[in-house]
């Protein structure tokens, strides 16, 4: 997961939850809490980041339960759910997590949840160097890699709605019922909460911006970006759902009969990353949608660097994985992928047939109407990240016209009918979907002609 912006926590009444439900603890049967968290300690002058890129001081002091401060907006708190909601399985997949960090995930659920909603948590042990066995709930381990995790997670479960979280979160309060509620009246939905930031230096609980929803670039880069503004205006009530192009990744909700419909996961994606694109991209192109709920809110350790040990590099599995996300569900698109990462051009995929023929199977829409759809304002970013990432500005000098090479690596003849009448020029090639360049942009004497084209680009999203 990414790095989510957060804003300074509103002034809120402070409304924190101390521990509830005192027989939910009882799920915990036998536990001894004391000794599993003794069984590891920080050595002496160890420093406190480096085995799991946050403060594990600071989280181990905490202890595993702590009151955090209710995020929601006010309103959220007079929603009603339906009394019969269907149960869910909690399934957390943890790689060498800090033991004091995925117990207060395990207890935040227990704390935070309806009783009759959860029922089971299901740890998977994603081939973790720490061997001792929780004895928890329920607890397998899998084979290496957060996808193929979820999927062993997924299948083991015995309740009709899935719960996929990250093990390093605290939950908040009735985190569970905004999104079993959106999710029973509509199987189709995946969703998610607005996730909070816990501070991965001193563990501090702050509260998201309500405004946000997930987006990318051509890199398949993920990012939070602001709602557009006419969604935004449109929001007449802040605790309805927000459409969102793709989800994080790491938290969300989802019917498990829909979830096999769709294929699970691509198991043959590595380790981590690209696989919330992939999914993304599955569930609104084959018939479904995603949401993040502003009444569900849980706090993540947002990290810096990965845990994880990347047997080919960080950089080439997200690379890999994202380009099988591409080739099967981008279509002509994909060309943007690949001249945002010129790098993945080469890089060896594996056989996407299954994934091709799974997509046939449910007659899935084209990449095309999502697009449309989805998230037009990918469009805009577009010429942008051209622009930007392949450098084809060029001086002008007194030459007509001037050959560059484009991305797409054939030659491209720039003309510059409105630069005529200035000494020097810095032309941009602007494309379009179809590499076609369909403009060039002159400074720094914008003559009547330049500004025409000036406006051009304005529209595309760019300058
Ligand atoms: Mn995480």
């Amino acid at each position: 997961m990414n790095v989510r912006p957060s804003v300074p926590p509103p002034p809120l009444h402070q409304v924190t939850h101390p521990p509830r439900a005192e027989q939910q603890l009882q799920l915990m049967g036998g536990f001894e809490e004391k000794a599993y968290l003794a069984g590891k300690q920080m050595k002496p002058g160890e420093d406190p980041y480096r085995e799991h890129a946050f403060n594990l001081q600071e989280s181990n002091r905490l202890g595993s339960e702590r009151a955090i401060r209710d995020t929601r907006h006010y309103r959220c708190a007079s929603v009603n759910y339906d009394a019969d909601l269907p149960p869910t399985s909690v399934i957390i997949t943890f790689h060498n997590e800090a033991r004091s960090t995925l117990l207060r995930t395990i207890k935040s659920v227990l704390m935070r949840s309806p009783a009759s909603l959860v029922q089971e948590i299901i740890l998977i042990d994603d081939f973790s160097s720490d061997r001792e066995s929780l004895s928890l709930i329920q607890m397998m381990r899998s084979p290496p890699g957060l996808i193929r995790s979820r999927v062993r997670g997924a299948n083991a479960a015995s309740a009709p709605v899935l719960t996929f979280l990250d093990s390093h979160c605290e939950v908040n309060a009735d985190w569970l019922q905004p999104m079993i509620q959106r999710v029973k009246e509509d199987h189709t939905r995946v969703v998610s909460p607005i996730i909070d930031v816990i501070s991965l230096d001193n563990f501090a609980y702050l509260a998201a911006s309500a405004d946000l929803r997930g987006g990318f670039d051509w890199s398949l880069h993920f990012k939070w970006e602001q709602i557009p503004i006419e969604q935004k205006m449109a929001r007449s009530d802040p605790t309805l759902p927000i459409r969102t192009p793709v989800i994080a990744g790491g938290i969300f909700v989802m019917e498990k009969n829909w979830f096999n419909h769709l294929g699970q996961y691509d198991t043959h994606m590595d380790i981590w990353g690209g696989e919330n694109f992939e999914l993304s991209f599955r569930v609104w192109m084959c018939g479904g949608s995603l949401e993040i709920l502003p009444c569900s809110r849980v706090g993540h350790v947002f990290r810096k660097r990965h845990p994880y040990d990347f047997p080919e590099g960080n950089a080439l599995t997200y690379i890999k994985n994202t380009r099988r996300a591409a080739e099967v569900w981008m279509d002509e698109y994909k060309q943007y992928y690949y001249s945002a990462r010129p790098s993945a051009q080469g890089k060896a995929y594996g056989s996407i047939a299954e994934r091709t023929a799974l997509r046939r199977k449910l007659n899935c829409k084209p990449f095309r109407w999502y697009m449309e759809n989805v998230y037009p304002e990918l469009r805009w970013a577009h010429a942008r990240t051209q622009v930007h990432a392949h450098r084809c500005t060029h001086k002008h000098k007194n030459t007509r016209t001037r050959t560059i090479k484009h991305i797409s690596g054939r030659p491209v003849t720039l003309t510059r009918p409105a630069c005529v009448g200035s000494d020097v020029c810095v032309c941009v090639c602007v494309c379009d979907a179809f590499f076609r360049v369909i403009s060039v942009c002159l400074f720094p004497r914008l003559s009547p002609a330049c500004i025409n084209t000036h406006n051009r680009n304005h529209l595309y999203g760019f300058l």
